[in-house]
C-alpha cells in the first residue's frame, strides 16, 4: 500500500493530519529542526522508550496550495504532495531531501529517500564495516555474536535505528522509532536509494535538520536523551578478566598496578565471583568476604565492578527464583509457561523487564551489592542470549507484558537491555541515591545512553579488531553513545606484545578504557608481556591521566549537547572530503588528533591534518594542515599531534588513580590564528551535587597579535567553592605575554589566574 491520493487534512496543535487514500500521515513539529512522521493505516498505538522529547513551542505554519501542502518551520520546509503523496524536505539554501516511497505492507514497512550526490551515511550504532556506511546493509536485531564477530558481522548486540546524511546542501539524520528488528539499506540494493524499515512495528521516524553533522547529533540526543556525568573514577584506565578467580587473585592485581605504578581505577568481577553463576550472589569459598575486598580495594584506590547477567538459574534452593517465579516475574510463553532457556547457570529464567513491579524487584535485589560498595553494575547477556537456540536468541512465540498490554518478544528484545540498565538504575537511585550511577552494558537500545556506558562485546586479539573498532565506536559516537569502548588487548584469543602495545596507545583515547580478556587466553595486563611493554603501555596510561581535565570536560559537552568524545573527523571538518571517510584517524574532542597503528610491524604511518595548524605532541614540530604527512611511529609512539588554536586543560602532575588527591590542572596553550577560547568545567566529579549548581565554569580565551598574547581569565559560574584555588597557564610557544586580564581587570603578565581562592576573581 502507498499513501495514494490526499483526500483531506486538518492541522491542530503540532500536527498536521493528512488522509490518504490508504494510509494516514502525521507530521508533528517538534521543533524548528525536528520532524516526527508517522504513516499508519489505522488507529494503533505503539510506545517508544527511546523519545525524550516532547514538541516545543515553534513557530510554524501549514498552507495548501495547488499542488502541495506545505509546513515550514524557521529554517525548514516540508512540502506535502496532494496527487498523489509525497514528501520533500528543504532549507531554501540547497538543502534538499526527497521521499521516494513509503510502504506499508502486512510483513514490510518502509520508506526509500533519493541519495544525493556525493553522500556519505555515518551513525546506525554498533556496526562493523568502515566510517561511511554507502553501499551497505544492516540488520538491527539485538544479538549476541561471539562466533559472528568479523567484518562482515550484521546484527550485534546493540541496535541504533539512527543514521546521518552527508552531503551537499547539508546533512540530516533519520531516527527510525521502532523497536522491532528493522533494516537499513544504504544505497546497497538500490544504488541511489536509501531503503529502510521494518517487518512489523510502526513506520515512525524523525528527520533531524542538521544543517552540520554537529547539529544533527545534537537533535538526535535532544530526541534520544544524553549521557548524565560519569564518575570521574570511571574515565580512568580499568582492568578486567574473564574472571579474576578469587578475593585474593583480585587484590594481587591491583597491589601489582600499584607496584609498577600503572595507573588504574577499577577492577572487574566477572561470572566467576558467583555461586554456581546464581545472579546476586559470591561463591563464599573464593570471595569469602567481599566488603572486606572491596574496603581494601578502596585502600589502595580501586573501585570494584561485577557483572549481574538477567539469567536467574532455576533452583529451588535460590531466593531469587523462587521469589521471581512466585511472582509471576519471568518471561513465559503465550500460554503462561515460563520459559527457561540454558546459560551458564544451567536451565534459566528471565526477568520480564517490561513491567515496573519486575524492573523494581531487580533493582531492589541489588540492595546487598550496592551497600557493600561495589562501584557499578555490568550487564552482560542482555540481548538476551542464551546458548541453547541456533542464533543464541530467545525462541518465537514468547511474549512480554508492558503496561498492561502484552507484546511478542520480537517486539520487545531490542529494548530488553534498556529496561534491565533502568531497574539497574532504580535500584542505584534507591541504596546510593546521593552518588554517580556507573553501568555498563554490552546491550542497548536507542536512549541507552541515558543510563549506561556501553562496549561492544566479544572482540578478539586480532589485529583486525583493533583496526575495525576506531570507526565502530566513532558511529556509535555519533549514535548518542558517547561513553564507548572496546575490550583493549581484545577479548577471545590470544594477544601478543606488539598487539597489546598498539591496542593500548588507541584504547587509552577509548571514552571507556578498559582492557578485558576471556577464559582461557594467556594474561593481558599491561606487564603480561615484558619489560618493555610494560613500559610504554605505563606511558600511554598515563597520559590518559595526564589528559583527564580535558576527557572529564568532554563528557561535560556530551552531557550538555550530546557531542561525542571520541571523534571522526568529519564531525569537526565536513566540508573537507579528505575527512570524509577517514576511519583510521580520529579527534578526541575538538583539539587532540590521534593516528593509531594498526598493524604489525609497521613503524611509520600516513596522517592526515585537516585544515588549520597542528603541533606533534611529541616533538613540538608545528605542521599546516590540509595535506598528508608520513609520521613516525616506532613502538614508543602513536602519532598525536594538537590543534593550534587548543587549550588543553591538563592535570600537572601523575597520579594513580582519579582520585587520590584533588586535581590540579594546567591549562596548556597552544596558540594558532588570532585567537582561541576554552571552557573550562569543573565540579565533585562523583556526587549529583552539580545538578544543584554545585560546579564551576571559567571561560580562557586569548587572542594574538604581532605585539604579543593578550589572556583573559572570567568566572563565568561560580557554585563550587570546594574547586581548584589557582590555575597555572602554560605556552606552549615563544610568544610574548602582553597582557592578561581577569574577569576585564589587569593581572600584569602573572600566569597564575583565580580560581575559587580568590574572592574577587
Ligand atoms: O562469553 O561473563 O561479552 O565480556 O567476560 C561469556 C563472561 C559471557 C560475555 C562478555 C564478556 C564476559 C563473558 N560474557
Amino acid at each position: 500500500m502507498r499513501v495514494g491520493e490526499l483526500r483531506a487534512w486538518e492541522w491542530k496543535d503540532h500536527k498536521v493530519i493528512l488522509v490518504g487514500e490508504h494510509l494516514q500521515v502525521e507530521v508533528e513539529v517538534f521543533t524548528e529542526k525536528i520532524i516526527n512522521v508517522y504513516v499508519t493505516p489505522g488507529p494503533q498505538k505503539f510506545f517508544s522508550q527511546a523519545v525524550v522529547l516532547n514538541p516545543r513551542v515553534t513557530e510554524w505554519r501549514a498552507e495548501e496550495g495547488e499542488e502541495y501542502i506545505i509546513v515550514s518551520t524557521p529554517c525548514l520546509r516540508i512540502k506535502l504532495g496532494k496527487s498523489p503523496f509525497s514528501l520533500e524536505f528543504e532549507d531554501g539554501r540547497g538543502f534538499r531531501l526527497k521521499c521516494r516511497e513509503v510502504v506499508w505492507e502486512e510483513n514490510l514497512r518502509s520508506c526509500s529517500w533519493e541519495i544525493r550526490e556525493g553522500e556519505h551515511f555515518y551513525g546506525l550504532g554498533e556496526k562493523t564495516g568502515f566510517l561511511d556506511k554507502r553501499g551497505k546493509r544492516y540488520i538491527m536485531r539485538n544479538q549476541d555474536c561471539y562466533d559472528a564477530y568479523t567484518e562482515g558481522a550484521d546484527a550485534m548486540y546493540a541496535s541504533i535505528p539512527f543514521y546521518i546524511g552527508v552531503g551537499p546542501g547539508g546533512s540530516y539524520g533519520i531516527y527510525l522509532d521502532n523497536t522491532f528488528p528493522t533494516f537499513f539499506d544504504m544505497g546497497k540494493t538500490r544504488e541511489h536509494l536509501v531503503t529502510w524499515g521494518a517487518e512489523k512495528g510502526p513506520l515512525n521516524f524523525f528527520f533531524i535538520y542538521g544543517p552540520s553533522v554537529k547539529e544533527v547529533v545534537q537533535g538526535y540526543t535532544e530526541i534520544t536523551g544524553r549521557m548524565e556525568l560519569p564518575p570521574v573514577w570511571s574515565l580512568g584506565y580499568q582492568q578486567s578478566r574473564y574472571s579474576y578467580s578469587s578475593q585474593e587473585r583480585v587484590l594481587e592485581v591491583a597491589r601489582e598496578f600499584r607496584k609498577r605504578g600503572i595507573p588504574c581505577d577499577a577492577l572487574y568481577l566477572d561470572i566467576d565471583y558467583m555461586d554456581g553463576f546464581r545472579v546476586f550472589t559470591f561463591d563464599r569459598k573464593r570471595f569469602p568476604d567481599p566488603s572486606g575486598m572491596i574496603r581494601q580495594l578502596g585502600e589502595m584506590g580501586f573501585k570494584a565492578v561485577a557483572i549481574v547477567d538477567p539469567g536467574v538459574k532455576v533452583d529451588g534452593n535460590y531466593r531469587v527464583f523462587r521469589e521471581g517465579l512466585a511472582k509471576g516475574y519471568f518471561i513465559t510463553d503465550e500460554n503462561g509457561l515460563v520459559y527457561t532457556g540454558e546459560v551458564w547457570p544451567g536451565r534459566t529464567c528471565f526477568p520480564d523487564f517490561a513491567r515496573a513491579e519486575v524492573r523494581s524487584w531487580w533493582a531492589e535485589l541489588h540492595r546487598e551489592f550496592l551497600e557493600m560498595g561495589l562501584a557499578g553494575i555490568w550487564n552482560d547477556m542482555n540481548e538476551p542470549t542464551v546458548l541453547d537456540t541456533a542464533d543464541r536468541t530467545l525462541p518465537p512465540g514468547l511474549v512480554h507484558n508492558r503496561e498492561g498490554r502484552w507484546v511478542a518478544h520480537e517486539e520487545f528484545r531490542n529494548i530488553y537491555a534498556l529496561n534491565m540498565a533502568l531497574a539497574t538504575r532504580e535500584g542505584w537511585l534507591k541504596y546510593r541515591p546521593q552518588e554517580r550511577c556507573f553501568i555498563l552494558t554490552r546491550s542497548g537500545f536507542a536512549g541507552i545512553q541515558r543510563y549506561a556506558a556501553m562496549w561492544t562485546g566479544d572482540n578478539r586479539s586480532y589485529w583486525e579488531h583493533l583496526k575495525m573498532s576506531i570507526p565502530m565506536l566513532l558511529n556509535m559516537g555519533l549514535s548518542g553513545v558517547a561513553f564507548c569502548g572496546a575490550d583493549i588487548g581484545g577479548f577471545a584469543e590470544d594477544a601478543n606484545e606488539e598487539l597489546l602495545i598498539r591496542w593500548t596507545q588507541l584504547g587509552v583515547f577509548y571514552p571507556f578504557c578498559r582492557n578485558h580478556t576471556e577464559v582461557g587466553t594467556v594474561d593481558q595486563e599491561p606487564w603480561a608481556f615484558g619489560a618493555r611493554c610494560e613500559e610504554i603501555c605505563r606511558r600511554f596510561i598515563r597520559l590518559r591521566y595526564t589528559l583527564l581535565p580535558y576527557i572529564y570536560n568532554l563528557f561535560y559537552e556530551a552531557s550538555q549537547n550530546g557531542a561525542p568524545v571520541f571523534r571522526p573527523l568529519v564531525f569537526e571538518y565536513e566540508s573537507d572530503e579528505n575527512c570524509h571517510g577517514i576511519f583510521d584517524e580520529f579527534l578526541l574532542g575538538s583539539s587532540i588528533l590521534a593516528a593509531p597503528v594498526y598493524e604489525p610491524g609497521r613503524s611509520v604511518r600516513a596522517v592526515y591534518l585537516p585544515e588549520g595548524k597542528w603541533m606533534d605532541w611529541w616533538s613540538g614540530e608545528v605542521l599546516e594542515g590540509g595535506k598528508y604527512y608520513l609520521a613516525e611511529a616506532p613502538w614508543e609512539r602513536m602519532p598525536l599531534f594538537v590543534r593550534a588554536g587548543a587549550i588543553l586543560p591538563l592535570m600537572s602532575r601523575p597520579v594513580s588513580y582519579t582520585e587520590e588527591r584533588p586535581w590540579e590542572v594546567v591549562f596548556h596553550l597552544f596558540p594558532g590564528g588570532s585567537e582561541g577560547e576554552y571552557v573550562f568545567y569543573e565540579d565533585d566529579g562523583c556526587s549529583l551535587d552539580y545538578r544543584k549548581g554545585r560546579y564551576n565554569l571559567y571561560r580562557l580565551r586569548y587572542s594574538l597579535s604581532g605585539e604579543g598574547l593578550i589572556l583573559e581569565w572570567e568566572k563565568a559560574y561560580g557554585g563550587f567553592p570546594e574547586g581548584q584555588k589557582e590555575f597555572e597557564v602554560v605556552l606552549k610557544n615563544d610568544g610574548e605575554v602582553r597582557e592578561v586580564r581577569v574577569n576585564g581587570r589587569p593581572w600584569g603578565r602573572r600566569l597564575k589566574l583565580p580560581g575559587t581562592g580568590d574572592a574577587s576573581a
